[in-house]
């Protein structure tokens, strides 16, 4: 090969790793390198779905931004080294939740703070909002009388979390829905958790998932979440439960 050709194959390539870096496809090769890593269950962040800007003016885009690639990342990573730490890198996340009072807290904290911030993300869309239909909304007036009443006990669960935590709406093992609220990053997945069943919705009340729009207004961002909860994604979750 000649001097010129070698350059202009040189340059070729560079391109190809630039693009291939900011291609979406790539988020696999990403993953790989996590796997890896951290054992071949290796857990990695998922894609959002839709722009940090998508859930606007309800959520703003600097706090999707920080929340998702800093806060949600950081747990990623985190989960990803204790898992490793532990040894149980060969284990299912259920798995773990199941017996989460048997391992380290690194576990309970970043495999939460993981898991919990997935389901938030899968648990709005730019299309969300209203009400569910069919067999959920059935269900959730059978559960808490009407979906009015659902949605004042689900607020009033995120509003009064006292510091940092979660509010759920739970499929608990008998088939009824119940509402509930964690603290930290705690889950109803986990064996330490009062309420325990399959979460089908999940409001982040961390001051960091509202603080950079709402500021203290915890209740004004619990009333905006409602515009953007999507109801698909829920009752998927529920007729799968
Ligand atoms: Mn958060």
């Amino acid at each position: 090969m000649d001097k010129r050709t070698f350059l202009k194959n040189s340059a070729l390539l560079t391109i190809g790793g630039v693009l291939a870096s900011s291609l979406p496809g790539t988020s696999q090769a990403a993953g790989m390198m996590l796997k890896g890593n951290s054992g071949k269950d290796g857990f990695t962040l998922p894609d959002l779905g839709y722009g940090f800007d998508a859930l606007e003016p309800h959520i703003d885009a600097m706090t999707m931004e920080v929340h998702y690639s800093k806060h949600h990342a950081g747990y990623t990573r985190k989960f990803n080294a204790a898992v490793m730490d532990a040894g149980l890198t060969d284990s299912k996340i259920k798995d773990l939740f199941s017996k989460v009072s048997q391992h380290p807290s690194g576990i309970r904290n970043n495999g939460g703070g993981y898991f919990n911030h997935k389901l938030f993300w899968k648990s709005m869309s730019p299309k969300g909002g209203g009400e569910p239909k069919a067999e959920l909304l059935k269900a959730i007036e059978k559960s808490f009388g009407s979906f009015e009443k659902f949605r004042e006990t689900f607020s009033k669960a995120a509003a009064t979390r006292f510091g940092s935590g979660w509010a759920w709406l739970v499929k608990t093992r008998d088939g009824g829905l119940k509402v509930s609220s964690t603290a930290n990053q705690d889950n109803p997945l986990m064996d330490i958790t009062e309420i325990q069943g399959k979460p089908l919705l999940a409001i982040d009340v961390w001051e960091h998932a509202y603080y950079l729009k709402y500021q203290n207004r915890r209740t004004d961002y619990i009333s905006a979440f409602w515009n953007v909860v999507d109801w698909d994604a829920v009752a998927s979750r529920y007729n799968k439960a």
